[in-house]
């Protein structure tokens, strides 16, 4: 039997794919549970299972202390929340945000009378409530309300604290989620070029999977390089070898019929960087060249 007495009561606003996967492991874990969603039919499964459903978010607010945002952008915070009486709340918001928004919100909730917790969710909805998943949210703002929470914000998902500045953990999502994409991009050009091949896009994938594994041990080197400034030593694939390789990939590319559009901006940048004299280093060169 769960003591619902001695679980914090969660208020939950949103109740699109993520805000459903959150509600449903509180509502496993006993917490007593308030959900709003703009359109009421999405919070018919969580009544069943035991949610009470607000009828505005206003009321939802007024239901308890910790009120969770999980809805799809900062614009819908704000029209959300607008007209709530955030007074004596804990707002924590899990809206994928910039890091200026999240300052932003965290100051208009302040001035609200409420504390503020930012956080950026690692994980897809399915990996919810399943820790060997391994998801997990970064958490930045007051530390104390994070602490008061934390055993709370731990049932759906790992808790990693990365700062006070309520923009720390939308830097940290985005940082990691921009890196995400670029995998992307990557893997979507490497099926793109074996499409016209008699080779099964199955055969490819574990191939492509462990070669990404691989690859990743290059980010711990890059970041030692990034703090030492020395982008030479230890150099096992250097910048001017690199280079003289991307005719090949543009010109199988061509081959095969593939636009390179993917590529073409990294091997740009790989380029200017040669061009500026670097050719004895490994690709973390790159990352000077973008900060502008
Ligand atoms: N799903 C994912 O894979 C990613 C994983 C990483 C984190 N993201 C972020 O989580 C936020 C919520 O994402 P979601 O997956 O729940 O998104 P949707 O299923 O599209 O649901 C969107 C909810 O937002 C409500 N909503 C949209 N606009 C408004 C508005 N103007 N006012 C009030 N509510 C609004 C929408 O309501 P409805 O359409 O059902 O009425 C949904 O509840 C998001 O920041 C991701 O980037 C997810």
């Amino acid at each position: 039997t769960v003591d619902h007495a001695a679980k914090t009561p969660v208020t939950l606003l949103g109740l699109g794919a993520m805000g459903a996967a959150l509600a449903r492991t509180w509502l496993a874990a006993g917490h007593p549970l308030t959900v709003w969603n703009r359109t009421p039919a999405r919070a018919e499964p969580l009544a069943a299972l035991g949610a009470a459903v607000a009828a505005t978010a206003a009321e939802a607010v007024a239901a308890g202390r910790l009120v969770v945002v999980c809805l799809l952008d900062d614009a819908s915070v704000a029209q959300a929340l607008d007209g709530a009486s955030l007074a004596g709340r804990d707002v924590v918001n899990l809206v994928t945000s910039t890091p200026a928004q999240a300052r932003a919100r965290a100051e208009w909730v302040r001035e609200r009378g409420a504390r503020y917790l930012d956080g950026g969710i690692m994980a897809v909805p399915p990996m919810i409530g399943i820790p060997a998943a391994g998801p997990y949210v970064f958490y930045s703002g007051s530390p104390g309300l994070f602490a008061e929470h934390r055993d709370t914000l731990a049932v759906p998902a790992g808790t990693t604290w990365v700062g006070e500045d309520p923009g720390f953990a939308a830097l940290y999502d985005v940082a990691l989620l921009s890196a995400m994409y670029g995998m992307f991009a990557g893997v979507a050009h490497a099926f793109a070029l074996i499409g016209e091949e008699k080779v099964a896009p199955t055969e490819l994938a574990p191939l492509l999977s462990s070669w990404l594994t691989a690859m990743s041990g290059s980010v711990a080197k890059t970041a030692e390089q990034l703090e030492s400034g020395d982008y030479t030593s230890g150099v096992v694939s250097n910048l001017a070898m690199q280079v003289a390789g991307t005719p090949t990939f543009m010109r199988t590319a061509e081959e095969q019929g593939v636009s390179a559009e993917l590529l073409e901006p990294y091997f740009r940048l790989m380029r200017r960087r040669l061009a500026a004299g670097s050719g004895e280093e490994d690709l973390v060169g790159v990352v000077d060249l973008l900060r502008r």
